[in-house]
């Protein structure tokens, strides 16, 4: 019913951050989803409270140690899928999005440093999971992104009208350009067919001008879309410009 995260971090303070606000922050107040912040260094067993190491094989930095990541693990280890945020991981996707989404909720690990031991990766099954091909300073704002990304398609966190969007984008398209009034602003207009009234036309002119811009940019998502559509339902032309 509620949708459960926890978050493995030795920065608990960085959330729920930016979703307290917003509607990740209304639905985090209602009840729709809980959110813990869990401190790797509350495990940590020694006086020091050490919760990193010298990599074996030598090297610059610290890695994360295998017995205070999996004490912090097991202490949260339910039905829920464990994700571990690296730049190794799989791309996340919309697709993966909408599976973690429809699921009891996650475990989510930030590590810092060079990264954590391999054995608990292994160990703990977790599923390596990548935001992008950037390094950060750790894996906290990678968790914010998936969690956002999540917690918006939980029911009841966004009107009917924007789960609808939704849907269009699981059409696999990047989406059209979008306008307002002013009609005419700094010389520039409205495309006609946005004020024409007729909502035929202007689905047209949506999905033809958001297959031109998948095209244009992403050719690595125009390929599946054309892969997955009929080729009758595709708008624009095989050789458009
Ligand atoms: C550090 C490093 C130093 C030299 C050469 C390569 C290197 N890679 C890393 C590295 O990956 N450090 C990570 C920092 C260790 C785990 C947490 N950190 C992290 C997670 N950085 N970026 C992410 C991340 C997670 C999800 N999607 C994109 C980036």
């Amino acid at each position: 019913m509620t949708w459960r995260a926890s978050v493995v971090t030795l920065f608990p303070e960085m959330f729920p951050g930016p979703l307290g606000l917003s509607l990740a922050g209304r639905a985090l107040e209602r009840g729709v989803w809980t959110l813990g912040a869990e401190n790797i260094r509350a495990h940590a067993t020694d006086r020091h409270r050490t919760v990193d190491d010298t990599p074996f094989g030598g090297g610059a930095g610290m890695v994360m140690r295998p017995d205070v990541l999996d004490t912090a693990l097991g202490a949260l280890a339910d039905d829920r899928p464990m994700l571990y945020l690296t730049p190794r991981g799989r791309p996340l996707t919309q697709a993966t999005v909408r599976r973690l989404a429809s699921g009891p909720g996650v475990v989510l690990l930030c590590g810092r440093y060079e990264g954590i031991d391999q054995r608990v990766i292994e160990s703990r099954q977790l599923e390596e999971v990548s935001v992008g091909d950037y390094v950060l300073s750790g894996g906290e704002p990678a968790a914010l992104v998936l969690l956002d990304a999540c917690v918006r398609l939980l029911p009841g966190v966004m009107g009917a009208a924007e789960s609808a969007d939704e849907e269009s984008f699981s059409s696999g398209l990047l989406e059209y350009p979008h306008y307002t009034r002013p009609a005419e602003w700094q010389g520039r207009s409205v495309p006609d067919v946005l004020l024409s009234g007729h909502h035929a036309e202007v689905a047209a002119w949506r999905r033809r001008a958001a297959e031109q811009i998948t095209r244009e940019r992403r050719p690595d998502l125009w390929a599946a879309y054309l892969a997955a559509m009929p080729a009758g339902a595709v708008a624009t032309a095989p050789g458009a410009p």
